[in-house]
């Protein structure tokens, strides 16, 4: 078996009978007043950037507001909605004029923007405009609740409908809810300063995941639910009562398709460059392109620039910085005072710094067009990114995108999300003008080689991370998240007796016993091979083996070497190693592989991968088994680890989707194996090798315990060591019980005496 060589990330369609419900403020379309009526507009910006292509691939419904007062009614403004809903699957959301205006200029963007941006001296508060907030969100979930079909997976997001998850838990308790929150969350130190914070909490409560783009901002939400709630959460999530949200990291990406297929084979893109190109040869070019928002860094920006031309006369006449701001906003007041002292620094700039053969900076105030955004990023020398505070910020992405052959320098703010995963990028503080100019310069300066290093690292790291895998990965966890909740509710394992348990054991005549070993009957090391077997535990196991009624078998994920090297000498134990790939049955001395076809080609493709996040992560290392190999991340710190296995965890599953390989996480390790191998498929062939026994029992304490568990016959007694979710019959506090529990059985036993005498 052979990896395909390149990670099939192709966008998974969900299971038959799911449909998606995409819920954002605005639909991907606007309509547009006109002198004739009504137009639709494509909306700007990043959600519509990153879901349009996303929905485009997976099918599904978006619902939203059109960006217009519903109460401005007229047949041809129906008729276009109808259209929308037939064609784009696009299902407008009236909001009466005040409650749009409270709500997305009020809350939203006042009080909500400036607060998670870090901007807490920008907000401004209005209960009545929280009024509208809390009904603008109950007018979206009547929306969502008259089209929704039991099944249907709805993603939920941003900022504008925070208590949307909670109000949809309260209509429709079984819905899988899931939300991606695109901006930062703050700092715990900011987030407190917000009025309704808890209501805020409480709202995205309702979900069964939320996501967020970095895994700062999601350390950041886990400490408001501490700090305002009083709330205890882990890395991987929080439980209310017994309804369990998960939490996730999962950087938003971009489809670069939509960029170099314009970049390749889009005349008006080839005309627009051909004319940019020449008209500024010889120079080199600067590019930023935002919306005009005070969080994107514009006057930090031109600022910078006019320092690097005061101070570097080399660069007179040489450079131009074409700087794009999208309008946006415009009816808030922070916003039109930002446009006035933009318009007011380029005009300083172009004033005091142009010639008559040059103007420094090219300013333009409108939205551009798709084909003209490609020519610049392609015309570009250098892309800046200044954001004072981003989620992600995808333009950065966009860029890298459109530079397949290395030739371009990103200059990266360090407080955009995007910096969490661009290492490669030029990182600026944009708040210090100087040392910014001071980078820009070594971007205009760089020389091939080290350009080409760095930005084809980025550009198969953005090809790769697209938004089609995003969006698998939302998806796929949300689904997961909501199986997880049913599965864990319904079955609550009971506590083991030891007296009921031993009876039962006396009583039979004819028992298996099928036990793991790190976790189960040793406590875990730092190293796997510090875990060595003390005698006394050495005793038990030959004790329990040695009883004629008795089979015992050792089932671990440990390699067939180190188990017989430890157990090889214990007459009677069976020894299974690799969760289940390889037997060992004494008298026998040799190993039987239970897939003696089995292909390992697979290794050299995964173990690089696995060597990359050892590279990412001091303290881990790759351990090679005979079918598996496996990232070992104890000794790394806790949370980084756990974040980075999940990050690994989802590459690898996408990659290994169409073989028989899957990747595993157990206790702080991530282990890629066949599916086969599994204690599952073990506990199946021992029975078949001890036929109708009266008494089974089988203890573990990992995820890889739970296939033992299921495939164990029922009437088996199957037993979860320590806290956490299983399948298993029985629980155990801790090992040092089940110990005590084994000893029991073997102090009764005839062996123990023979051992004794
Ligand atoms: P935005 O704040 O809008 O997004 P950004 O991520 O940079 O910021 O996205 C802007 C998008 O608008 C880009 O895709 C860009 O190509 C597009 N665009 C630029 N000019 C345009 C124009 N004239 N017309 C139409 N589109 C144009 C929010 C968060 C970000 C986060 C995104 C996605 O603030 O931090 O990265 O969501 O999650």
């Amino acid at each position: 078996m052979s990896l395909p060589e390149v990670p099939n990330l192709k966008a998974r369609k969900p299971a038959a009978g799911t449909r998606i419900i995409v819920v954002s403020n605005r639909l991907p379309l606007t309509l547009k007043k006109t002198e004739q009526g009504w137009d639709t507009a494509r909306s700007s910006g990043g959600l519509a950037s990153a879901m349009n292509p996303l929905l485009g691939k997976t099918g599904g419904e978006w619902i939203g507001w059109a960006g217009d007062s519903g109460g401005e009614d007229s047949q041809k403004r129906q008729a276009i909605l109808s259209e929308w809903a037939k064609t784009d699957h696009c299902f407008a959301v009236d909001l009466p004029k005040d409650v749009a205006a409270g709500f997305y200029e009020g809350y939203a963007n006042q009080t909500l923007w400036p607060v998670f941006h870090n901007f807490p001296s920008r907000l401004k508060f209005d209960a009545k405009h929280y009024e509208s907030y809390v009904e603008a969100n109950r007018i979206f979930c009547e929306a969502v609740a008259n089209h929704y079909r039991p099944n249907d997976l709805i993603w939920v997001h941003d900022y504008h409908l925070m208590l949307l998850p909670q109000m949809l838990r309260e209509r429709l308790p079984d819905a899988a809810v899931g939300f991606f929150l695109h901006i930062p969350f703050p700092s715990s130190e900011v987030f407190p300063v917000l009025p309704r914070r808890e209501e805020l909490l409480e709202g995205l409560l309702g979900a069964d995941l939320l996501a967020f783009q970095t895994h700062t901002h999601l350390q950041q939400f886990r400490a408001a639910l501490l700090r305002v709630l009083g709330m205890e959460s882990k890395i991987a999530g929080v439980t209310l009562g017994s309804r369990p949200v998960r939490l996730e990291a999962l950087p938003i990406g971009i489809a670069p398709e939509e960029y170099t297929g314009l970049l390749n084979s889009d005349a008006k893109t080839a005309k627009q460059y051909t004319d940019w190109a020449q008209r500024h040869r010889g120079r080199k070019v600067l590019l930023a392109v935002d919306r005009l928002d005070y969080t994107k860094g514009v006057p930090e920006r031109l600022r910078a620039y006019a320092h690097l031309l005061r101070s570097a006369s080399e660069l007179k006449e040489k450079v131009i910085l074409i700087q794009i701001a999208v309008p946006t906003r415009e009816g808030i007041d922070t916003y039109q005072e930002l446009r006035t002292e933009v318009n007011r620094l380029v005009g300083e700039i172009n004033g005091q710094l142009g010639t008559p053969d040059w103007t420094p900076l090219v300013y333009i105030n409108r939205s551009i067009e798709r084909s003209e955004l490609v020519a610049l990023y392609k015309l570009a020398d250098v892309l800046w990114v200044g954001s004072l505070r981003d989620g992600m910020n995808l333009v950065a992405k966009e860029y890298v995108a459109c530079k397949p052959d290395g030739d371009g320098v990103l200059v990266l703010s360090e407080f955009a999300g995007a910096a969490a995963e661009m290492g490669e990028a030029l990182l600026i503080n944009p708040y210090d003008e100087e040392r910014t100019a001071v980078t820009i310069d070594r971007a205009l300066a760089m020389d091939e080689q080290e350009r080409k290093l760095r930005m084809t690292a980025l550009h198969s790291r953005v090809v790769r991370n697209d938004v089609f895998h995003w969006g698998e990965r939302f998806l796929a966890s949300l689904e997961d998240a909501v199986s997880n909740r049913g599965r864990y509710i319904d079955t609550q394992p009971k506590k083991l007796q030891p007296p009921e348990f031993r009876d039962a054991y006396h009583q039979a005549a004819r028992r298996l016993l099928v036990l793991d070993y790190d976790g189960t009957l040793v406590p875990f090391a730092k190293r796997p091979q510090q875990a060595v077997p003390p005698q006394a535990l050495l005793d038990l196991l030959t004790a329990l083996a040695s009883d004629p009624k008795n089979r015992v078998a050792l089932i671990s994920g440990r390699s067939a070497e180190n188990l017989d090297r430890w157990f090889g000498r214990i007459p009677q134990l069976r020894l299974v190693a690799e969760h289940g790939a390889e037997l060992k049955t004494p008298p026998a001395s040799a190993w039987e592989s239970l897939h003696p076809q089995a292909s390992t080609d697979w290794k050299p493709t995964v173990m690089p991968i696995l060597e990359h996040f050892v590279d990412r992560t001091p303290g881990s290392f790759v351990e090679e088994k005979k079918y598996a190999l496996v990232w070992h991340y104890r000794m790394a710190e806790p949370e980084f680890g756990e974040w980075l296995a999940n990050e690994l965890v989802s590459m690898l599953e996408a990659m290994l989707a169409e073989t028989e390989l899957r990747a595993f996480r157990g206790e702080k390790i991530v282990e890629v194996k066949p599916v086969w191998a599994n204690k599952g498929e073990a506990i199946e062939r021992l029975l078949r090798d001890f036929p109708g026994p009266d008494f089974i029992f089988a203890a573990g304490d990992d995820r890889t315990d739970e296939d033992l568990f299921e495939r164990a016959p029922s009437n088996a007694w199957t037993v979860h060591v320590g806290p956490g979710p299983t399948r298993a019959s029985y629980v155990v506090t801790d090992l040092q019980v089940l110990r005590g529990v084994l000893e029991l059985l073997a102090a009764a036993g005839p062996a123990r005496h023979d051992l004794r005498t």
